[in-house]
């Protein structure tokens, strides 16, 4: 069942890839930075890391990377302890740099939320480390709840963090949705009983849609738009 009209109390947006274009030009460059930091050869281009994608979290992926290179599992695990700690750091340099912008419609959206009356929350894989700057930065911290990777046992396709989401801003499956860029998030939100638009973007872009209540390639998507604006409850007339 979807939420009728005026039943939606409550966005939850997922970071990266859906609010901010973060992973080609973000994420991979601070992890490769990362490895030159550490004295280390390895070097994620374009399509190796996003192969590297649909493993959740920078550490999860890291350790899988290393393993796939031979290294010996312990080791790997001090290993991606060690790069992602680095990684975290420059990519809070990024984020304060202004080098990672919102995706094109991601503010009007939150705005058509806000001004309904409604809030918006976050539940994303990500760090707080570099979370919880971007989100003050780039969308003036006008988000509710945030829950990261950072609070949760599990990453998605756990339903984990929207589970969180929802019982601390005390929402239900029928009164939210979830915006998801990828496949790993559809299924996540999926598992906690939540509606999930799907806005895919480059990486995500052959991404498996199954359970996804709506798919479009923008946040500009019109249709989009429509299906969260006519679920808020109608502005008031006066
Ligand atoms: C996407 C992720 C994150 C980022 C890297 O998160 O899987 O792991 O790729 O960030 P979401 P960290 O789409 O849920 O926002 O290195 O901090 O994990
Ligand atoms: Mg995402």
């Amino acid at each position: 069942m979807k939420p009728a009209r005026g039943e939606l109390h409550g966005v939850i947006f997922d970071v990266d890839g859906t609010l901010v274009d973060s992973e080609r030009d973000g994420h991979r460059v601070a992890f490769n930075e990362a490895f030159a930091d550490l004295g280390l050869a390895d070097v994620w281009d374009v399509e190796t890391y996003g192969r590297l994608l649909t493993v959740a979290g920078g550490a999860h992926r890291l350790v899988r990377w290393f393993e796939s290179q031979g290294t010996e599992a312990m080791q790997a695990r001090q290993l991606a302890v060690a790069v992602h700690l680095r990684k975290t750091a420059i990519m809070r340099e990024l984020v304060m740099s202004g080098a990672i912008p919102p995706r094109p419609g991601a503010e009007a959206l939150i705005e058509t939320v806000l001004s309904s009356g409604r809030p918006v929350h976050v539940a994303t894989t990500g760090s707080r480390g570099w979370v919880e700057p971007l989100l003050s930065r780039t969308f003036g911290a006008r988000f509710d709840v945030v829950v990261t990777g950072s609070e949760v046992p599990e990453l998605k396709p756990s339903p984990a963090v929207y589970r969180e989401v929802m019982i601390r801003a005390g929402l239900g499956p029928r009164s939210a949705v979830a915006i998801e860029d990828s496949a790993n998030g559809v299924r996540s939100a999926g598992a906690a009983g939540l509606p999930c638009l799907m806005v895919r973007n480059h990486y995500t872009r052959h991404d498996d849609t199954a359970g996804a209540t709506l798919v479009c390639d923008g946040m500009e998507d019109a249709t989009m738009v429509d299906w969260i604006r006519t679920r808020l409850p109608a502005p008031s007339m006066w």
